[in-house]
């Protein structure tokens, strides 16, 4: 198998394959042989898990490897079974008497079934509720020891990881793409205990003291009274606030940049946005911002294509990775850290440390690697591990501590006691996805749904009992010490510093390290939200924001709205670029990416040639035909139809021929439902709509075999930048793929504001 990419694109291939059996060493791909598509016939066991879903490693509740499958200890055996284990005969039918009869209020096995189902659901998250996860490895590079004695990161190093990206405000099954921040959570499972590293794709955040989360997520979520609309900033309520409250005006301007619309999780940066402290050996402290950096690159949608995938495909980030990492192109990203001098104004070049508005930007302190995440196994049971995982932000291991960023400090709280609405009770670290890899042994007793059996009488210290266990350790047998820095003295007072008062800097650094295309999209973005509004204050309160981050910004927003820009009412800070922060002009790998491979019938050989070495460039081609099934003699299958192709699918599209529907048509389409004009034939509507979309989207498009009809008749000048016509199918994959690297033909935009 040349390229593992194969297995996604073959999907479809494979079910129709069916007949000829599985192909060798390809996991997972069904074949007559295979459980997954063979037709009942006896009893047997559960399905095994496919290779990359194996679930997730634990341990017992008291530390001891299970050495079992959780799925084993759950559920076995061929037959059905109540709960309590005594085979069933039949589960379609109530008790009754009679086949006409009343139904029996004895019949336990239907008391029980709904009773379950009647419970199945657990509260949502009330933020990040809509999420997608995967398993991995963490390798260390050892380049932080001097640093962190946190073993995890030493050198060669390899821990188990599970990995959760979400969006912030929508409900559990809302849309992926959606303008919002995404959440990146990783669970290290390290020898020492649990470390979460629970951060977003935006490095800063909209507040700077954890009492103000309510007001914010109040006025993200839905209006009250309504409840629309979903997973949305695009309302009066959430501009209401985060025009009253500038705090929150770096957050915004990000999240209205193309960070809040990622190309796909695999794409994306992750911040840890506060400042962490970290201990190396000897006890020195150094304060630290995480970063990860995507091996892939930093991508994202545009505006109207997000919009259209919410629609056309609402799974559209967690298919991606899930799809990806069952192809076996593992998304890959590195850990970084950004260091400072742990000094009593915990500042940096000016910049206060202990503000979560802030960042720091990396050109003034580098983000220097120091490990790599892979996530290569997807979870085998949504709801077991997606969803019960539970990360917190205070789950830490000796090496790391925090700060004492009043943001973090109410999240260290916040994350233990919402995990005992959502997961019923205080025993969550016992589901098997929280369950620490280390030994457990905290005398922690009882509670709802204890899972674990303990043994001893003492569960207290100090005891004499149990002879005195467990023990405590010290520093130098593994135990997490608190760093201990000095407390600041002072009043008591609620009040934030003086340094937490310049809202509009930071802002006005992100707006001039944009590219101009990025500061188009971002003010697209705003008159797009601002247009969304009701209230004429909230949009004028908003412009008077933007004009204090810059009048430029707020005259074409303003512009946009058909209002006038006002004065700004602050001075404008003196402040340098940070070309960091832009994710326009840059080459990256093409790995990874979607190529929608579309012909009529023309030209199959080229189009069999371009798959191949859309795969062996790494690439994911996906066939489009006007119908299903297989093409030519059948050594082509199409896995996209002209009906459930959309062009936002691919990150590029080639185009063999002209497909035309019409007297001389290669289509199987109903003549009926969509008439053509008699005896001529015209490119196929269908084709036209993609080509346009690709085209306004930014993305490359290759032609040959005759494919500059279409362009045509699709309004695509054969000219325009990032349109290629060439003589072979493989020729116009080359200059498509050098396009790619960076991302978007940019040069299509710059027009619209
Ligand atoms: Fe969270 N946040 N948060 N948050 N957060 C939750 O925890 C909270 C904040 C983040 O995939 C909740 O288990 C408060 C910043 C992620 O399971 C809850 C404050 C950052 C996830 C909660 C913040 C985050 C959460 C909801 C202000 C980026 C999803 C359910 C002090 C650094 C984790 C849950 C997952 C989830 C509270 C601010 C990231 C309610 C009070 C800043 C990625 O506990």
């Amino acid at each position: 198998e040349s390229n593992p990419l194969k297995r996604v694109t073959d999907k479809v291939t494979d079910t129709l394959r069916d007949a000829t059996g599985p192909e060798d060493g390809i996991p997972g791909k069904p074949g007559p042989e295979s459980p997954t598509v063979a037709e009942p016939t006896e009893p047997r066991e559960p399905l095994p898990p496919k290779p990359d879903q194996s679930g997730p490693d634990t341990m017992s509740p008291t530390g001891q490897p299970t050495g079992a499958d959780q799925a084993d200890v759950a559920q076995g055996g061929a037959y059905l079974t109540t709960a309590q284990g005594a085979r069933l005969y039949d589960t379609d039918h109530s008790l009754k008497a009679g086949p006409r009869g009343p139904v029996l209020l004895q019949d336990h096995h239907l008391r029980e079934k709904v009773m379950h189902f009647d419970h199945e659901r657990i509260p949502e998250r009330v933020v990040h509720a809509r999420g997608a996860g995967a398993h991995g490895v963490f390798q260390g590079y050892g380049t932080a020891a001097s640093v962190t004695k946190a073993a995890f990161l030493a050198k060669d190093v390899e821990t188990p990881v599970f990995v959760r990206f979400s969006t912030v405000v929508g409900s559990r099954g809302s849309a992926d793409t959606v303008r919002d921040t995404r959440g990146f959570a990783t669970k290290f499972y390290t020898s020492e205990g649990v470390f979460d590293l629970v951060g977003n794709n935006i490095p800063v955040f909209f507040i700077q003291d954890a009492i103000k989360f309510p007001d914010v997520v109040h006025a993200a979520k839905p209006h009250p009274d309504r409840e629309i609309p979903q997973a949305q900033s695009a309302h009066d309520t959430f501009w209401d606030f985060v025009s009253l409250h500038t705090e929150a005006t770096h957050h915004t301007i990000f999240f209205m940049g193309d960070r809040g619309i990622p190309r796909s999780f695999r794409m994306m940066e992750g911040f840890g946005v506060h400042t962490f402290r970290l201990v190396n050996a000897a006890g020195e402290t150094t304060l630290v911002k995480f970063h990860w950096k995507p091996k892939l690159g930093v991508h994202s949608l545009v505006w109207d294509e997000a919009q259209l995938i919410n629609g056309v495909d609402p799974d559209f980030h967690r298919r991606d990775l899930a799809d990806a990492i069952e192809a076996g192109a593992y998304p890959q990203w590195e850990l970084g850290i950004q260091t400072f001098p742990d000094t009593p104004e915990q500042t940096f070049e000016g910049i206060d440390l202990l503000d979560p508005t802030n960042i720091v930007p990396e050109e003034m302190a580098p983000v220097q690697p120091i490990g790599l995440l892979t996530l290569n196994r997807n979870p085998s049971n949504f709801f077991a591990e997606t969803e019960q995982v539970a990360f917190h932000v205070g789950h830490l291991v000796p090496g790391i501590d925090i700060t004492d960023d009043p943001l973090l400090a109410g999240r260290l709280f916040s994350y233990l006691d919402t995990q005992i609405t959502r997961l019923g009770g205080p025993n969550f670290p016992q589901l098997p996805i929280n369950r620490p890899h280390a030994p457990v042994n905290d005398m922690q007793r009882d509670g709802m749904h204890q899972t674990a059996v303990h043994r001893g009488v003492a569960p207290y210290r100090p005891n004499s009992l149990d002879g005195g266990c467990p023990f405590t350790a010290g520093a130098d047998t593994g135990a997490f010490v608190e760093a201990p820095v000095r407390v600041p003295e002072g009043r008591k007072v609620r009040e934030a510093p003086e340094s937490f008062a310049d809202h509009f800097s930071q802002p006005r650094r992100f707006w001039l390290s944009m590219s101009p295309v990025e500061r188009e999209h971002i003010v697209g973005a705003y008159v797009f939200e601002l247009g969304k509004c009701y209230e004429q204050a909230v949009r004028e309160r908003t412009l008077q924001v933007l004009a204090n981050i810059d009048p430029e910004l707020c005259r074409q927003v303003a512009d946009g709205l058909g209002l006038p820009a006002p004065e700004p009412t602050v001075p404008l800070a003196d402040v340098a670029p940070s070309p960091a922060l832009s994710q326009v002009g840059k080459v990256w790998p093409t790995e990874g990416r979607m190529i929608g491979v579309v012909t009529g019938g023309d030209d199959l050989e080229g189009v069999g040639a371009v798959r191949e070495a859309v795969l062996t460039a790494g690439m994911v081609p996906l066939v489009v035909a006007p119908t299903g099934g297989t093409l030519g003699d059948g050594a082509l299958t199409a896995q996209r139809s002209f009906v459930t192709a959309r062009s936002v699918e691919f990150d590029a599209v080639l185009l063999a021929g002209t497909p035309a529907v019409g007297p001389d048509a290669y289509t199987a389409r109903d003549a009926k439902s969509d008439p053509v004009p008699s005896g001529q034939a015209v490119t196929d509507p269908r084709v036209v709509l993609l080509l346009q979309e690709a085209f306004r989207h930014g993305k490359a498009i290759g032609v040959w075999a005759g494919g500059e009809a279409a362009l045509t008749a699709a309004g695509v000048p054969v000219d325009a930048p990032g349109v290629v016509v060439a003589d072979s199918g493989t020729a116009a994959l080359e200059q498509v793929t050098r396009l790619l690297g960076r991302h978007r033909v940019w040069e299509r935009f710059g027009t619209r504001v």
